[in-house]
């Protein structure tokens, strides 16, 4: 199947099927397995297929491959801030142009200063990661190794370094209208309330599909996956492995 067939010659055209992607289509921050791109391209076949991450493309890119806009018709990165649909970009907003240049740079300001006097074992780089829809915040930096994350990982477990920054930043601009997620193993990130993985809904809406599948490892009430799973317009299902995705697919359009 080209990356181009329309939709109504699925065998379910008004079936649209959305992935989350770490933990959920791949393991946390690796490569997809043959085994989950075969079942997806056996899968496009039925129904419409689309992925929402919080990263940015460039790394659902090296996650699920350099042609990840052929193998998925819709494609949300950051949540749906940016948006291509059958390979095409679908207008985008922006973080930046909705908070303004002054109270982002109170914000950021505050982020340096609170990073820069927390007690951490290991400090690397790219603390802030100005993205498209939303910021990244990461008290190791986003630089750091895989073994790196990893350990700062268990640190952040131990000593709760994430949460008590999101408190803070809480009650430092309670007005801001921000929602601040910890939906990875070393960063968090920051964006406007309501642009959480429903904002990806919106692209779909004149599409008219009658069932809207969503697939997510973070389902829980916290979890950057729980308000697009919880929403009445999907049917949700958690998974919790790229296998569990795998075994629900098949039970789901493979019988
Ligand atoms: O997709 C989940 C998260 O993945 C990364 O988190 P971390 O680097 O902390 O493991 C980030 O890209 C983050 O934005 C994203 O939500």
């Amino acid at each position: 199947m080209s990356a181009a067939t329309p939709f109504s010659e699925r065998e379910h055209p008004d079936t649209l099927v959305l992935f989350d992607v770490d933990g959920t289509l791949t393991p946390a921050r690796l490569q997809v397995s043959d085994e989950v791109r075969d079942v997806l391209k056996e899968l496009r076949k039925k129904v419409v297929i689309g992925f929402v991450g919080g990263s940015d493309l460039a790394k659902q890119k090296e996650q699920l491959g350099a042609d990840v806009l052929d193998q998925f018709d819709y494609a949300f990165s950051e949540n749906g801030l940016t948006a291509y649909k059958q390979g095409k970009e679908l207008a985008s907003q922006s973080f930046i142009n909705w908070i303004g240049e002054d109270k982002y740079n109170k914000l950021v300001v505050f982020i340096l200063r609170y990073l820069a006097n927390i007690e951490l074992p290991k400090r690397r780089g790219t603390f802030v990661e100005f993205r498209n829809g939303m910021i990244n915040v990461s008290p190791i930096g986003r630089n750091a190794s895989t073994a790196e994350r990893n350990e700062f990982e268990k640190f952040d477990l131990a000593n709760k370094i994430r949460a008590t920054m999101v408190e803070a930043l809480k009650k430092e601009f309670p007005d801001y209208g921000l929602t601040y997620s910890i939906g990875g193993q070393i960063s968090f990130d920051v964006f406007p309330t309501g642009w959480d993985k429903t904002y990806c809904l919106r692209h779909v809406e004149g599409e008219n599909f009658k069932n809207i599948h969503f697939f997510g490892d973070k389902s829980y009430k916290g979890g950057n996956d729980y308000e697009i799973y919880e929403d009445p317009r999907t049917i949700g299902h958690a998974v919790n492995s790229p296998d569990d995705t795998v075994r629900i697919l098949k039970e789901l359009f493979f019988q």
